[in-house]
């Protein structure tokens, strides 16, 4: 007999193959429109796939913030809604949910994520304090600066190299903190910032043993740690995968006990949440939560609803039950990990390893010849939406902004261009509809030139910045 011409995923790698833990019950169609058309498009959007309407758009990847698909039993959630301005049931039993598989003790919703950040910045940040954590993220380290803070990268020096394998790049240098104590003085740091699995720096986990470090080395200095849990789950399967002893504990165990190494988390219920729209703040110090109770009313809502629906907490609170499926979230990072195997085996840069919510294409190797002003990454963006109508996200120069005391522009190391992966949306197909396009600007890189940024907003500007090609 003649060997077989197709091989499964599971055969090319020499195991049984796994598949999804769901199957699809509604559809959402999806086409591509012409190259003609995307280019018209691209220049209506200023060449920021921010700017793109989403109908013309083919395959998503701007993002795994609020696009995941609910399950079945979610949606049967929604009906169940409890309109009532106050004391809604569906708060208590998002409450509920919060304090089983979190375990903190006090909870405030909110609308989303940066509700929360807002909320734990004004309760806690004086005027000149100083936020120690594990490498920014755009929207939290704009809330600490709001608040009258700073904010002070203290992740390992692995974090900031796309190609070093460590398995932990999420992890706190004690060392950076302790220089940052010396300098400052424990008084005037009111947190340490902690990611669970860190955005910015490709999705890459914090490891059990360096937050039990870390909540060692806080004790003795007075200084509490909050958390941002919103990718926390992912970290919890890292963690399962590569950290001794861990092999036989559960997702829901190890979330668990990482939290409860922590004062506190934010949460972007977008994305480990497995809903449309949510956010929470949770606290274990009664004073804390006090004051952003007391807060939330000013700016999201009442202190049982926090900006969202009934139905909303209730689909967040049973998306919280299913999250921590160990076989949903076996399935969710090894999508992202076959898109990540495809390109580093095509040799296109990526920073590996992959993380839990995306790929991380290296916009400075991809793009050498463009220089960081030039805008590395929002060029490959537009350029991956230019070949086959995919939306990616920038994460560089553009996303790091301006340094708010001098003005300048600031450099980051990493130049990454995110194509991020959703939740529970899309097949293995649709990877390698992605992969092929992504080969395919690689291979004509040499004739690709950057960008000029043409408009630029106060804030956060990567969101409406506009671009224009240079000739
Ligand atoms: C993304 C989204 C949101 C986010 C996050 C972490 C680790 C907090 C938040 C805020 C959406 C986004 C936000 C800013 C820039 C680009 C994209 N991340 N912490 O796509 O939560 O969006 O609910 O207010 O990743 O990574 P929210």
């Amino acid at each position: 007999m003649s060997p077989a011409k197709y091989q499964t995923m599971g055969q090319q790698e020499g195991r049984r193959s796994w598949a999804e833990p769901w199957k699809i019950k509604m559809v959402e169609p999806i086409h591509m429109i012409t190259r003609e058309e995307r280019q018209h498009a691209l220049d209506e959007a200023g060449y920021n796939t921010f700017l793109l309407r989403s109908a013309d758009v083919y395959i998503d990847l701007l993002t795994d913030s609020g696009t995941s698909a609910m399950s079945d039993r979610q949606w049967a959630g929604m009906m169940m809604g409890d309109e009532s301005y106050a004391g809604s049931r569906n708060f208590y039993h998002l409450e509920d949910a919060i304090r089983s598989y979190y375990g903190y003790k006090h909870i405030v919703p909110t609308h989303q994520g940066r509700g929360a950040e807002q909320l734990i910045s004004k309760a806690l940040i004086q005027q000149g304090d100083t936020i120690p954590g594990n490498m920014y993220f755009t929207t939290t380290r704009l809330h600490q600066e709001l608040a009258g803070g700073t904010f002070v990268d203290v992740i390992i020096d692995e974090a900031h190299d796309p190609s070093s394998l460590h398995p932990f790049k999420g992890n706190v240098d004690l060392n950076k903190l302790q220089a940052v104590i010396d300098k400052v003085g424990a008084d005037n740091i009111p947190y340490v910032s902690l990611a669970g699995t860190v955005n910015m720096a490709g999705g890459q986990p914090v490891s059990m043993a360096n937050a039990k470090e870390l909540r060692a080395f806080c004790n003795q200095q007075g200084i509490r740690v909050y958390l941002d849990a919103t990718r926390m789950v992912e970290n919890a399967f890292f963690i399962q995968e590569r950290e001794e002893g861990y092999a036989n504990k559960s997702i829901a165990e190890i979330l668990k006990e990482f939290c409860d190494l922590t004062d506190g988390a934010w949460m972007s219920a977008k994305k480990d949440n497995l809903v449309n729209i949510g956010g929470w703040l949770a606290v274990n110090h009664e004073d804390v939560f006090e004051k952003a109770r007391n807060m939330v009313v000013i700016y999201e809502g009442l202190h049982t609803y926090g900006g969202m629906a009934g139905r909303d907490m209730e689909a967040l609170a049973i998306g919280i039950e299913e999250m921590v499926d160990d076989h949903h979230v076996h399935a969710r990072v090894e999508q992202v990990r076959y898109l990540g195997k495809l390109l580093t085996d095509w040799e296109i840069p990526i920073v590996v390893p992959a993380g839990g919510h995306a790929i991380f294409l290296n916009a400075k190797k991809f793009y050498a010849h463009i220089p960081q002003d030039h805008f590395p990454s929002q060029t490959l963006a537009a350029q991956l939406y230019l070949d086959s109508g995919v939306r990616s996200m920038e994460r560089g120069i553009v996303s790091a902004g301006r340094n708010p005391e001098t003005g300048e522009n600031r450099y980051p190391a990493l130049e990454l261009t995110r194509l991020t992966i959703p939740r529970r949306v899309y097949t293995q197909a649709h990877m390698d509809v992605v992969a092929e396009s992504v080969k395919n600007i690689f291979d004509s890189r040499a004739q690709t030139k950057g960008l000029k940024m043409i408009y630029e907003p106060a804030y956060l500007r990567f969101f409406q910045a506009r671009f224009e090609p240079l000739r």
